[in-house]
């Protein structure tokens, strides 16, 4: 035990010289290359289309209250506007998108069954949807960031794709993303770097960071993300909107670039990402596909009879960094305002295996699958479509400023090398007596409120320095639990603060429930641009 804690922090340590190296590097390229960007502001939103939820503008579309590509042009306009300032969206299709709206109008033009009709089969007829770039979208590339992949394009859309599609709803492009979607930043090297609408020094995170930007930024309305250690929850967070990452095995993972298979399908998890907690359910609804009858999402959801857990942090002894006071802050302050206005009571609880949860999570997701097959190396996947990368060399070739790849992804292929052989039996005890306790707490009716993050949203290439911070998400993936991020208010210097709400196994009408609350009480997205 001693010997491999040993060990592990000389692995620490070198990992954290070489990071902090790296970083040297990174600062100095970045301040030389973008010296003005940071210090504009996003501007207000001044169209009231904007402002109305998906399920809303559907029905006024619905109601030739509103045309399809009136709104379309809205949110084209709004992206053309926020865009060069933010990188969020990283490939449109605004033309395709404006013919499909001119047919969205026809068809309601025509349609004699009336609106009854419509709702049921087209519940999003006519509204704007952004994707994350690693799901396909026919026509749209399937790169995720990786250089060597800059000339595919995908030549179908991914199951959830034609499934929003089928429900009526119109893609106006695809948004940045981390290398591979396997970092809390949204930067690469083939579409440049992604920025926070509340602050454009500081990152909207990762890996669905471009989906989180564009929507904090009211340049879409709804999205999509995927998250196997916090990419759906953590950008949600930074950018002060809702992201619902879904009980794994709902949402279907086909048609994303990285693929997931072996372990890795038990822990990632794709869900909508939102401006309004009202939209979750309808867009989970269509989401899950043939596997909604495994959720309960008709379900009425009284929250009084609820079982209420809050989680102030991990007990600070894990690798992440502790839980910033403001942060736990407006948890506490939440808990107590759910108390006077529900009348129920809020336990706090502590979780000891919760120290052990970077290691639970890279543990579990190197773990071989059922035939002992390993999960595919990340080397692999940065070589795509050729052979592994070496990456040291790519580290070499980086201080040079000669990779391709970014430090993130070279730093992920550096401490993959140092995955033990066997997985560690301690860890594995560790990870089972948690999730035990935890489905226990949760049942079919509790509720456990989290950090999202020991921070609110860090500037530019500082995760490099904090690289376990992302923890708190990644521990609910290898659990396998649903959860649901919520924006609560800002923090003094105007940055989006938030809560993970974490609900038992496929029990996600309960999270989704507890979202619609808490944005009526604590005020859900603020306009950046109006702050
Ligand atoms: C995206 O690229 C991957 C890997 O190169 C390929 O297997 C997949 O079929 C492509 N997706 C689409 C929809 O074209
Ligand atoms: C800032 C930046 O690098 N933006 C790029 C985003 O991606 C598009 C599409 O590849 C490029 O045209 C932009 O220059």
């Amino acid at each position: 035990m001693a010997l491999n804690l040993l060990r592990k922090s000389q692995e620490l340590f070198i990992f954290l010289t070489i990071r902090i190296l790296l970083l040297v590097f990174r600062l100095i390229s970045h301040f030389k290359a973008s010296p003005s960007a940071a210090s504009r502001r996003l501007p207000p939103v001044r169209d009231p289309l904007l402002l109305l939820p998906a399920t809303q503008l559907a029905r006024k579309i619905r109601r030739r209250e509103v045309s399809s590509v009136e709104v379309v042009q809205a949110y084209i306009d709004r992206i053309q506007e926020v865009n060069p300032l933010i990188n969020a969206v990283v490939k449109d299709r605004f033309a395709a998108a404006l013919q499909e709206a001119t047919q969205v109008d026809k068809l309601i033009e025509e349609e004699k069954g009336g609106e009854d009709v419509l709702e049921d089969r087209l519940p999003l007829l006519g509204v704007p949807v952004s994707i994350k770039e690693s799901f396909a979208v026919q026509g749209m590339p399937n790169a995720t960031g990786l250089i060597s992949r800059r000339e595919f394009v995908s030549t179908s859309d991914a199951v959830l794709v034609a499934l929003l599609k089928r429900a009526g709803a119109i893609p106006l492009g695809v948004t940045n993303t981390s290398e591979l979607c396997m970092w809390a930043e949204s930067n690469n090297h083939l579409y440049g770097i992604a920025r926070n609408p509340y602050d454009l020094n500081r990152t909207p995170g990762g890996s669905s960071g471009g989906e989180g930007s564009i929507l904090g930024a009211a340049g879409a309305v709804i999205g999509v993300g995927s998250d196997i250690g916090g990419s759906i929850r953590m950008p949600a967070f930074f950018n002060g909107i809702f992201g619902h990452k879904t009980t794994p095995g709902i949402v279907s993972n086909d048609g994303q670039f990285p693929p997931s298979s072996g372990r890795h399908l038990e822990y990632v998890s794709n869900g909508p990402m939102c401006r309004y907690a009202d939209d979750l359910l309808p867009m989970l609804r269509i989401m899950a596909g043939p596997n909604l009858k495994m959720l309960s999402l008709d379900m009425k959801v009284d929250l009084k009879k609820l079982r209420f857990f809050t989680l102030p942090d991990d007990g600070g002894r894990s690798l992440a960094f502790p839980v910033s006071s403001e942060i736990k802050d407006m948890q506490r302050k939440m808990v107590e305002r759910l108390e006077s206005d529900l009348g129920v009571r809020v336990e706090e609880v502590n979780f000891p295996e919760l120290q052990y949860s970077t290691q639970i999570w890279m543990t579990y997701m190197s773990l071989p699958d059922d035939d002992g097959k390993p999960p595919q190396p990340f080397t692999e996947l940065m070589g795509e479509p050729g052979p592994p990368v070496k990456p040291l060399w790519e580290l070499l070739k980086r201080l040079l400023g000669m990779s391709d790849h970014t430090v993130a992804a070279i730093g992920l292929a550096i401490s993959e090398m140092a995955n033990p052989a066997a997985p560690p039996p301690f860890i594995l005890q560790q990870k089972k007596s948690l999730q035990e306790k935890v489905d226990k707490l949760l049942g079919t009716d509790g509720v456990l409120f989290c950090p999202p993050h020991p921070r609110v949203a860090p500037r530019h290439h500082e995760p490099l320095l904090r690289p376990y911070d992302f923890s708190y998400t990644a521990i609910f993936n290898i659990l396998g639990l649903p959860v649901t991020q919520c924006p609560l208010g800002l923090s003094k210097e105007g940055l989006p603060l938030g809560v993970q709400v974490i609900g038992g196994k496929l029990q996600d009408q309960v999270t989704l429930a507890v979202a619609i609350y808490l944005e009526k009480t604590f005020g859900g997205w603020r306009d950046p641009g109006s702050i």
